[in-house]
């Protein structure tokens, strides 16, 4: 997606800040956009290896029974907000499927998915792609998508989404549906024949099944949070970025479910909002093997307290219906923030995560980006991985590093391309022990 915001201004990345103590929190606060990492205030980052109370977190054991619930519960509290308890379970319909699919190349399934067990209710369609020439069952990516399932693809085949979707003349969105002329329209960020050849699966859902992406959205009819009511106290239910994630693990629910696919090897993948999805279901659901994010940016990779780019109170004021309403409370007060990005990377742990970032898409701040990557890795470390492998400093372009936790910044723009899949597709590799390490 593209925003006015975004600039192209030249890279200056300064030295990483590793030591929490010697940060000094910001004052007075200048409200423009800054893209000078000179102009960056001073700030201190919360030790993901310190109790709130302050106990120190000593061992794997502390961190797994007390740190972590502590760390999860303060993010849905003060940023993305609590998912409903106990919602039934969900339902399935599968409604095609073509074992010729993409010339004999792949086996294309749709599946229609009741969020609350009952056809009546909001329902999500997968589009999963199937590879014909692997031993099933397979691993998976699965990653939401901005303009319905039909626009991954040109593939005729796959149902065009008759859901709300932003108008987009040059995506043949008109009238806020999809046409004909919608399809295949996202092609380029969904690396499918490199996908297939290297023996994984791809699934994907429409995000605006779960909640059309504006403010009222959610009041939407089929929306999820409207159908599911209120979860919690008021400030911290559900954002919209909250629903998306909570079904990106109802697909995974479904996923379990197919013999085709293999549900321990399902790493979840997105792009820029998608990608902050992406990391907050991965944060939340360990059933995800690998968590990817695409130049996810504020509110996913990279960090709140770090003022360059986009920032908590631009976020909160463009989208209000992305995090929950406690968050806005840190409207140019993110050192209140009782947490920050790095220890939404640490939730991930021990499981591998993928951050990538663009060397354009300043926006997003790639160099907060890595170093939330930098400082979760005491808890990779923590519970005996490598984390980034010995990495100190942010990379050059185009250098992919990393071991637990891997990192590129590519050349180009706010994009998901070839370049980033292929790095996906060795990590994945990597470590689902598939090919050389
Ligand atoms: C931007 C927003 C970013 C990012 C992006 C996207 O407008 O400011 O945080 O999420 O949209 O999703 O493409």
């Amino acid at each position: 997606m593209k925003s006015s915001n975004r600039k192209l201004v030249p890279l200056t990345f300064s030295l990483i800040a590793t030591c929490f103590a010697t940060m000094n929190t910001a004052t007075a606060q200048p409200k423009e956009t800054i893209y000078d990492e000179a102009k960056v205030p001073q700030y201190t980052l919360p030790d993901p290896l310190a109790m709130a109370d302050g106990a120190k977190v000593a061992d794997a054991q502390a961190w797994r029974e007390k740190r972590r619930p502590e760390v999860l519960r303060l993010f849905r509290e003060h940023v993305y907000g609590h998912n409903p308890q106990n919602s039934p379970a969900i339902t399935w319909e599968v409604t095609s499927t073509d074992k010729q699919a993409l010339g004999g190349k792949a086996t294309r399934r749709e599946v229609s998915v009741f969020l609350l067990g009952k056809k009546d209710g909001p329902k999500m369609d997968i589009l999963i792609y199937l590879p014909n020439n692997a031993t099933k069952p397979v691993p998976a990516f699965l990653g939401m998508n901005f303009d319905g399932n039909h626009s991954i693809h040109a593939d005729p085949g796959i149902t065009l989404s008759k859901q709300w979707m932003r108008t987009n003349n040059d995506k043949g969105i008109v009238n806020n549906r999809a046409t004909e002329a919608s399809r295949g329209k996202s092609t380029g960020r969904w690396a499918m024949d490199k996908i297939l050849d290297r023996g994984y699966a791809l699934a994907t859902v429409y995000y605006g099944d779960l909640e059309p992406d504006f403010a009222e959205g959610h009041k939407m009819a089929g929306s999820i949070r409207s159908a599911s009511g209120s979860a919690t106290t008021p400030g911290a239910e559900w954002g919209a970025i909250g629903a998306w994630a909570w079904g990106l693990s109802r697909a995974l629910d479904y996923l379990q479910s197919d013999k085709d696919i293999d549900a321990k090897r399902v790493a979840v993948m997105g792009h820029s909002r998608l990608g902050k999805t992406a990391l907050w279901a991965g944060a939340q659901d360990e059933r995800f093997a690998i968590v990817i994010s695409n130049n996810s940016g504020e509110g996913g990779a990279s960090l709140s307290r770090r003022r360059f780019g986009e920032t908590v109170e631009r976020i909160n004021t463009s989208f209000p219906h992305w995090f929950c309403g406690n968050f806005k409370k840190y409207n140019n007060n993110e050192g209140a923030l009782p947490v920050d990005q790095h220890m939404l990377m640490a939730l991930i742990a021990p499981r591998p995560v993928y951050v990538a970032s663009a060397a354009e898409d300043l926006w997003a701040d790639p160099h907060g980006e890595f170093l939330s990557a930098k400082h979760a890795e005491p808890v990779y470390k923590l519970l005996g991985t490598e984390g980034l492998g010995g990495v100190e400093r942010m990379p050059g372009l185009d250098q992919p590093v990393g071991k637990t936790i891997g990192y590129h910044i590519r050349t180009g723009k706010h994009d998901v391309t070839d370049y980033d899949w292929e790095q996906y597709l060795k990590f994945a590799d990597r470590h689902f022990k598939r090919g050389r390490p």
